[in-house]
């Protein structure tokens, strides 16, 4: 008998008392078995636990569905290639507001349910900060009761499992769906055709129409999202590619043909099968395309669908309602297929004139931009996207011609901007499609993610758009959740908050924590504080000496610098302070070192398996961890850690014990930053430039609660020049820590390359264009106000307090509460 057989199963979910649901549960390993019935152990445990809270999602979810169906409200329809939604299991009962219950429920077979929750694996279908947002974004509006989807792809692979092996990062496949994923429901019934390469074929009348070449099918699978403390439950829907028993050439396979046979099948496979494939080669990136045109193919034609399920009259028509109906937001330039694709369905399907298309198109499409770096502007090759998407092709030809006479003919002024604003760069060495400029002309709102960021838009990137659609452009500053990143992740500082403010509001009303801020030198608040920060602290050292083997000392200053690895992210200008600390801490005799602070660096995060001096990075911090870790006369003082695979729960745990976190990008390169307002709300101080969403951070916390240094964003460009002219003079500091590297302090790697890009501009040599040297005498300054900063733990203390408590504004509820009013238009609509 297993341990689920103690307890009898009962079918029905929808109840809170822990022998209810204990009973459901064991239902659940009974009777929806994916293992054989003897053993119960916790990972079985989990399985048939997320199922039996699965059972409660989808009453919400079709009692959600069926009031939208009824009330026809306007409906967004969010479109992103990515969602890095980590696990669902705490959220989803801490959502639904049923935690105690299952906890208790589980004890009842001997279980904890963080060991439980422990069990599952992050759903990692995103790349960093522009995945994460758009979970994020997800759980306010399930939470707001807002009418909307999230459209994505259900890749068989997320991405990356991240290994440090001595040769630096190793990247492994990540298995999220090894066994299977207890959260997503498979609709049999939702299924598009999707077409790739044919031809455009006209009829008598002149009307186009695309036929041939190969057709998939775009297969849903719904993972419900719920609300907090509403019974409204939305949709993540994730498209899967499927070929069907015709494409399966019975005739070859038999003939012992077995590739051939499957041909289509393997084709589709390939679709989903990886989140953004390297697209070093043309072969990458052709399946990139595919994957864009699939996501935006399946989603608009289920949003047709939808339209068309809600009224019967509008089987026929009414298209001019749409837009009343419908919001679609393009998750960065990714989904942007889905403006010629709209067109397609609206001309070549439905019927509709080019100009009657067009407007339903731009009045229904809008479009976020996440970043300025040149190289992240995706532009497409025209003659890959003219065999793969034909149709497509010829009408982003037509938007481009019409958008170039309409500048003729109503701007004059404008006309020698034009050759870079159209859609199409006709340059004969490599024509390609300007996505982003095809977002701008279709579009009837483009917005930035911060305010720095939205005015480098409409100041720079867009500019000249903006003289002619002066009101197209907008700021949405970003947000994270306050559910998963505080009072899910951080129960001890949660709870705190919730006793202070004597209410736990805040959770749904972040403005709430502006009330921490009477009392921040109150002496018993500091030491609940502290005692919490410090619990977080043995919990992160915790999990540091289970994934490297290095003991951390809780009574450090703990030191974090986590998000994907760029070179504008600048984690080599910390790990450079970090070997100029350890040269200082050498030189100095044993009673100077017992004044200073003592530092844990942590450094994380996942490097492209292609972007070499990324992975040098990692190498490099690795190397410095090594030496410094094992190095007795100083590893009192100072620890540096790298911690492997950075994902969301890993996240869930560093940020809650982090009291000093880097933000330290070159100033005008990072869009937003979202890790920086998850870090704050937490109370933890930022170091960090005027850059992106650290500006309002700063702004909100107050100037005197975060350490500020560097170039600001409107130096930059004069301070490139400057380099290039042979004008920059390196501080000794910042060439002392660059010698110690190539003397080979860390060993035999050659770091060359690496300390070569902060060089002039020869060889490796890129002129430090991300500006390392010229902040680093300001960045080393600013960590020596840290440390004396630190020695004053009630001024610590009150500084964490005053993060958290001017961490309001960065609830993701304002920031779609924001989309919802000034970009959507719709309103809430809740079950009641
Ligand atoms: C990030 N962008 C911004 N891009 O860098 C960050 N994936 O400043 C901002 O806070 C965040 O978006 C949310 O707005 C990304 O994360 C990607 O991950 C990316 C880029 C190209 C292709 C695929």
């Amino acid at each position: 008998m297993s341990a689920a057989d103690k307890v009898k199963p009962a079918a029905s979910p929808a109840s809170e008392d822990p022998s209810a649901i204990a009973g459901n549960i064991s239902y659940h390993a009974q009777y929806s078995p994916h293992f054989s019935p003897l053993a119960f152990g916790p990972e079985q445990a989990f399985y048939a636990t997320a199922e039996s809270v699965r059972d409660h999602l989808l009453q919400r979810w079709n009692d959600t569905y069926l009031h939208f169906h009824k009330t026809d409200p306007k409906q967004t329809y969010y479109l992103s290639m990515e969602y890095l939604q980590g696990r669902a299991l705490t959220n989803a009962v801490g959502n639904l507001a049923i935690t105690g219950a299952y906890a208790d429920a589980l004890k009842k077979f001997g279980y904890e349910l963080e060991a439980i929750a422990g069990q599952e694996r992050d759903a990692a279908l995103g790349n960093g900060g522009l995945g994460r947002l758009a979970s994020c974004f997800l759980d306010s509006m399930a939470t707001l009761n807002l009418p909307s989807w999230g459209y994505g792809l259900r890749y068989r692979y997320g991405l990356f499992k991240q290994r440090i092996a001595k040769e630096g990062q190793e990247e492994i496949a990540e298995d999220w769906l090894d066994k299977f994923s207890p959260w997503e429901i498979v609709r049999h019934d939702v299924v598009y055709p999707i077409r790739f390469f044919g031809h455009v074929e006209i009829s008598p009348d002149g009307k186009r129409k695309w036929a041939g070449g190969e057709v998939l099918n775009a297969l849903a699978y719904d993972v419900p999202i719920p609300g907090y403390k509403t019974k409204n439950a939305i949709s993540l829907r994730l498209w899967d590619a499927t070929a069907t028993a015709e494409d399966f050439n019975l005739f070859q396979f038999n003939d012992g043909q077995y590739e051939s046979a499957a041909q289509l099948h393997s084709r589709a496979q390939q679709i989903c099968a990886v989140l953004y494939p390297g697209d070093a080669t043309e072969e990458g990136k052709l399946l990139r395309l595919k994957q864009q045109y699939f996501l935006c193919s399946a989603s608009l034609q289920d949003i047709i669908f939808r339209f068309k399920e809600r009224k019967a009259d509008r089987v026929s028509g009414k298209w001019s309602e749409f837009p009343s109906k419908v919001a679609v937001q393009m998750n960065d330039t990714h989904p942007t297929l889905a403006i010629p694709e709209l067109m397609r369905l609206l001309m070549d399907v439905e019927g509709l004139g080019w100009d009657e298309a067009w407007a339903v198109t731009n009045k229904t499409v809008a479009y976020t931009n996440h970043t300025v770096l040149p190289e992240a502007l995706e532009k497409w090759s025209q003659a890959v996207m003219r065999k793969l998407l034909p149709r497509h092709m010829e009408i982003i030809e037509e938007i481009d011609k019409r958008f170039r006479e309409m500048v003729i003919s109503t701007r004059k002024d404008m006309e020698g901007k034009i050759e870079s604003m159209r859609v199409l760069d006709n340059n004969p060495e490599k024509p390609v499609v300007r996505m982003a400029n095809l977002c701008v002309v279709a579009g009837h709102t483009v917005n930035g993610v911060a305010e720095l960021h939205s005015n480098i838009l409409k100041q720079e990137l867009f500019a000249d758009y903006v003289s002619i659609w002066p009101n197209k452009f907008q700021n949405k500053t970003n947000g994270i959740t306050p559910r998963r990143w505080l009072r899910f992740c951080n129960p001890e500082l949660s709870e705190i908050v919730t006793k202070w403010l004597k209410t736990d509001q805040w959770t749904s009303n972040l403005d709430l924590l502006t009330g921490l801020r009477k009392f921040a030198d109150d002496e018993k608040l500091h030491a609940e504080w502290a005692a919490a920060k410090l619990a977080s602290k043995k919990r992160l050292a915790k999990h540091v000496l289970d994934v490297t083997g290095v003991t951390i000392d809780p009574d450090s200053l703990f030191d974090i610098q986590i998000k994907r690895i760029h070179e504008y992210k600048r984690q080599l200008m910390n790990i450079l302070g970090a070997v100029y600390r350890y040269k200082k801490l050498k030189e100095m005799s044993a009673a100077d070192r017992q004044k200073v602070t003592p530092r844990t660096v942590m450094v994380g995060g996942k490097a492209f398996a292609t972007y070499t001096n990324a992975k040098r990075i990692v190498k490099l911090v690795n190397d410095v961890g090594a030496v410094v870790n094992n190095d007795a006369d100083v590893n009192k003082y100072l620890k540096v850690v790298f911690i492997p695979n950075y994902n969301v729960s890993v996240a869930e745990v560093l940020i809650p014990g982090s009291e000093l976190s880097q933000h330290i990008s070159t100033a005008g390169m990072e869009a937003s930053g979202t890790s920086n307002m998850k870090f704050s709300l937490n109370g933890c101080v930022i170091i960090g430039t005027l850059d992106g969403a650290n500006v309002e951070i700063r702004e909100e916390v107050g100037q005197d609660n975060f350490f500020l240094f560097g170039a600001k964003a409107d130096q930059v460009a004069g301070l490139r020049k400057d380099r290039e002219n042979g004008l920059f003079k390196p501080d000794p500091r910042f060439e002392e820590a660059k010698q110690f590297i190539r003397s080979g302090a860390f060993g035999t790697y050659d770091y060359t390359p690496l300390l070569d890009s902060l060089e002039g501009n020869t060889g490796f040599g890129r002129g430090d264009y991300f500006l390392v040297g010229y902040d680093f005498p300001s960045y080393i300054d600013a960590q020596a106000r840290v440390d004396e900063a630190y020695k004053d733990k009630k001024k610590w203390v009150k500084m964490s307090i005053l993060n958290t408590a001017g961490s309001g504004k960065f609830s993701s509820d304002r920031t779609i509460d924001q989309y919802a009013k000034e970009i959507w238009g719709i309103s809430a609509c809740p079950v009641p």
